[in-house]
């Protein structure tokens, strides 16, 4: 069955409010506001988003399917940073079926590339890509290049457009990757991503005219959105930094 990606897209372009955080990083990115996820649900609720990125608990938690308008996008596997491991793994720790339990309408699955650990998280990914295929809902990747072979190359055009093309080689029918404002790679990466949809990460908080400016330049060399956390709930005004953003996207 082909993927249906109608649901988290709009127009062929996509805006998603990650918020896998609280696993990746603790709860250092947080502030009063930002550690309640009823909250950022609620941003996510906005209208302004196509989807809304968590992991399996705060999907069960706080996602309510009947009451929720906007798309969950449940992440599949996850590691904490306390190992800062130099070549990390991050485990499968929610199964397709569980998220679809949590109505899930797309999956999600971080894969280090250039990690030593990269073959086994291409095969989970692999199995992943294949069920959620088989059930008719969209594979997200988070293509981050990560690891000894890839140390201090991580962004660049050529090591990016491979974590992109690994991508399209899986089968998988969106890549997020990093944040990056360099024009000629993202160009390179969309390229090598052929019909697969590439959006980009936010990354770390920066000025908010700034991120504008470069998601305006993303675009415009066929990047498809973005799924952006720390850059929106982190914002002075959330709501408005949202509204922006969708405005660049869609129009
Ligand atoms: P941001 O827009 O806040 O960067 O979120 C994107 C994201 O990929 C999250 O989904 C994830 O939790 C985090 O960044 C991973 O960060 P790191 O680069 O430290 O692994």
């Amino acid at each position: 069955m082909k993927a249906n990606l109608d649901k988290i897209t709009k127009n062929n372009r996509a805006l998603f409010l990650a918020y896998d955080h609280g696993m990746e990083h603790g709860p250092t990115d947080f502030d009063d506001e930002s550690v309640d996820p009823a909250k950022i649900l609620k941003i996510a609720d906005s209208g302004y988003f196509t989807g809304f990125i968590c992991q399996k608990g705060i999907a069960e938690k706080y996602y309510d399917q009947d009451k929720n308008k906007v798309p969950l996008i449940v992440k599949l596997n996850g590691k904490t940073k306390l190992l800062a491991e130099e070549d990390p793994y991050s485990p499968q720790v929610c199964s397709v079926e569980e998220a679809l339990n949590y109505g899930a309408s797309a999956v999600g699955y971080t894969l280090y590339v250039g990690s030593q650990y990269e073959a086994k998280m291409m095969k989970e990914l692999a199995e992943i890509e294949e069920e959620a295929e088989e059930k008719g809902i969209p594979a997200i990747g988070w293509m981050y290049p990560r690891g000894k072979a890839v140390a201090g190359k991580e962004k660049s055009k050529e090591i990016l457009a491979y974590a992109a093309r690994l991508g399209l080689e899986l089968g998988l029918e969106i890549i997020k990757i990093p944040f990056t404002t360099n024009q000629e790679t993202l160009s390179w990466v969309v390229k090598s991503a052929g019909e697969v949809k590439v959006v980009l990460a936010g990354g770390s908080k920066i000025d908010e005219g700034e991120f504008l400016e470069a998601t305006k330049k993303a675009l415009e060399v066929g990047v498809k959105g973005l799924a952006v956390g720390r850059n929106v709930w982190r914002a002075k005004e959330p709501l408005k930094m949202a509204e922006k953003i969708n405005k660049i996207i869609f129009g």
